[in-house]
């Protein structure tokens, strides 16, 4: 019997793996889960920035604190201050709502992430640097644009007694006499989950006092990095303090803004249990969406517009694993997932915290989405494209800025998606959109060498151009909703101290000459290159033009694509032969 079943809280009946029924009383699984959970000996402490947009904000345009405003993207606000949310406005609302709720707000364009990105850096920056100073083997590691996490374990020793004593006003602790009332929100729905129960203190067993023991000492360390943060960058910042990463991350939305929340796992299962399942890491809505048929048949929940994750688990596992395999993505491993989102509704989550070497991105990419039937002429998405070499050229010289060494924080790789309308799927009732993706080996260095922004651009360009080609697109009959371009494989030296020597690794032959195919259903195909074979180390713009040239010879270059090149590319392109196969005479000449 999987163990999330023994760990459960609910008394319902359900099916186990062998078939047979099983019925437990509430407090055999409640003293099960508590002891489970309290025998995790991790502290991990989980960081978001408060309405993170709105602080950059009042930092560069010197936006009054006490204003209501909001950051707006297209259509919709994608964040507001805690101003704005006591006047009723929420994240993710439409403009319209949200001057409804507020008609004095203020609404700032927040589209060009750049200054977001710098601020996200710093902080997360000041973070890691005070994690280390309190124990340098604390593993660090950076989450979304505005979040982090940290395993302070090695970090904590309980002597004897010295007891830990707490100013409430700045830890709110879940788990020993809550009084207060906690709501859940999910925010991508705008369900609301409120739970008005108050949790009783009890005698904890010697486990639990060890466990609430070690917390409230990682709680302190908490309050000393946050106030570090504070001073350093200006930003106030929630932290959630909780045995494992998926509790540290639901204590830090217990209660916002600028607080310190410690969550005891003997209390997560009551709030878990009335969670929205989205609020769930790793249940998104196509999960949600996949599952939706057998919480219908089961639930329990008398929640209305959401589903709980005391829904979930009153589905037998058997249901929700045929439920998984409609979703491609966990075609093949519908067993594992069933158990891991299981497992996360009664709090359980063994994910390790695993020190991300400075938090360089791993992937640098832009991208930009069209309304159907707007981008239907080739030449059109060549000018569109434009503005993404851009964007793509200034995020890749920001990235430097995370490297211990800029010379080598270089991308190998470039990739462009398209998303294109396929109105044959409509008529097999099938989202009527086909994304695919092609990619080749990138002269990074040769990129990141180059100074003059107009450069980067046509560098990138012409790294583009080719792989445009490749799709195949008929010049007048295409319809694009999306267009992306991502650099990856960076060469980073990250991961060495500052001092350490400049070398670096080659990328792999076969990495280098290999062009890859990807659909949206994931298959890849492999061919030999048809993209430029370039040379990475010290290679020169020059030379890649030169590599790009003959690949265009060797394929007859598309009259259209040639046209959109600058004039000094297409005059050097002219002036390369292609290189002539070498054939076995002329080996046999030469000895
Ligand atoms: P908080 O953490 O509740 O105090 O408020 P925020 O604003 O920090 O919200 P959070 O932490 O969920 O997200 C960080 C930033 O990311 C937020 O300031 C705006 C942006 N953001 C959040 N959700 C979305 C989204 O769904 N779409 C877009 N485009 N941006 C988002
Ligand atoms: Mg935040």
């Amino acid at each position: 019997m999987p163990d999330y079943y023994d760990l459960s809280s609910d008394n319902s009946v359900r099916d186990t793996d062998d078939g047979e029924s099983s019925s437990e009383s509430d407090d055999d699984h409640e003293s099960a889960s508590t002891e489970g959970l309290a025998s995790d000996h991790r502290c991990i402490l989980h960081v978001d920035v408060d309405c993170f947009y709105c602080q950059c904000e009042i930092q560069d345009r010197q936006i009054p604190k006490d204003k209501p405003f909001a950051i707006g993207q297209k259509h919709i606000i994608v964040t507001c201050n805690y101003v704005a949310r006591a006047m009723g406005v929420k994240k993710l609302q439409s403009r319209t709502a949200a001057y409804e709720a507020c008609p004095q707000l203020l609404i700032i364009e927040g589209s060009d992430l750049e200054r977001y990105r710098i601020h996200a850096r710093k902080i997360y920056q000041t973070f890691r640097a005070a994690c280390k100073r309190v124990h340098p083997d604390i593993a660090v590691r950076r989450g979304s644009m505005d979040e982090m996490m940290a395993d302070l374990s090695v970090a904590i020793r309980i002597d004897g007694d010295d007891r830990v004593n707490h100013s409430k006003g700045t830890v709110y602790i879940y788990g020993e006499n809550d009084k207060e009332s906690i709501t859940l929100r999910e925010d991508q729905t705008g369900a609301c989950s409120k739970i008005v129960q108050e949790f009783q203190a009890r005698s904890l067993s010697a486990l639990e006092r060890s466990c609430s023991e070690r917390l409230q000492r990682a709680s302190h360390i908490a309050l000393e990095i946050r106030q570090e943060i504070l001073q350093s960058t200006g930003f106030t910042t929630t932290m959630g303090v909780s045995v494992n990463p998926l509790l540290a991350k639901i204590a830090s939305g217990l209660k916002k803004p600028a607080t310190v929340n410690v969550l005891f796992p003997w209390r997560s299962q009551s709030l878990l249990a009335s969670m929205p399942l989205r609020m769930i890491p790793g249940v998104g809505r196509t999960t949600v969406k996949a599952l939706q048929h057998c919480l219908e048949k089961n639930a329990v929940s008398s929640q209305p517009s959401f589903w709980t994750c005391q829904d979930l688990l009153s589905v037998p596992k058997q249901n929700i694993v045929s439920c998984l395999e409609q979703v491609p993505v966990f075609k093949h491993s519908c067993e594992v997932q069933a158990d891991i989102i299981l497992h996360r509704c009664i709090g359980i989550d063994h994910g390790q915290i695993h020190d991300d070497e400075g938090g360089a991105p791993k992937t640098v990419s832009v991208e930009n989405s069209f309304r159907r039937g707007t981008l239907v002429r080739k030449d059109a998405l060549c000018a569109e494209m434009e503005e993404l070499y851009r964007r793509l050229s200034r995020l890749l010289q920001e990235r430097r800025e995370w490297s211990h060494s800029s010379n080598f924080a270089y991308p190998t790789t470039i990739r462009l998606t398209l998303r294109t309308v396929d109105e044959k799927l409509a008529s097999e009732k099938r989202r009527p959109f086909v994304t695919r993706s092609k990619q080749s080996s990138f002269d990074g260095l040769a990129f990141m060498q180059l100074r003059d922004p107009a450069q980067q651009v046509s560098f990138l360009r012409m790294a583009i151009l080719p792989l445009l080609h490749a799709f195949g697109l008929k010049s007048d009959a295409i319809d694009i909703t999306r267009a992306s371009i991502a650099t990856t494989g960076f060469q980073d030296l990250s991961a060495r101290p500052k001092d350490s020597p400049t070398s670096f690794t080659q990328p792999s032959q076969s990495n280098l000459s290999t062009f890859v195919e990807k659909t949206e259903h994931g298959k890849s195909n492999r061919a030999k290159s048809r993209s430029p074979r370039v040379a990475l180390n010290g290679a020169s713009t020059e030379m890649s033009i030169h590599e790009q040239a003959s690949m265009f010879h060797y394929n007859k270059i598309d009259p259209f694509i040639l046209s959109q090149l600058p004039p000094d590319v297409i005059s050097e392109l002219r002036h390369v032969k292609p290189k002539k196969r070498p054939r076995i005479d002329d080996y046999f000449k030469r000895v």
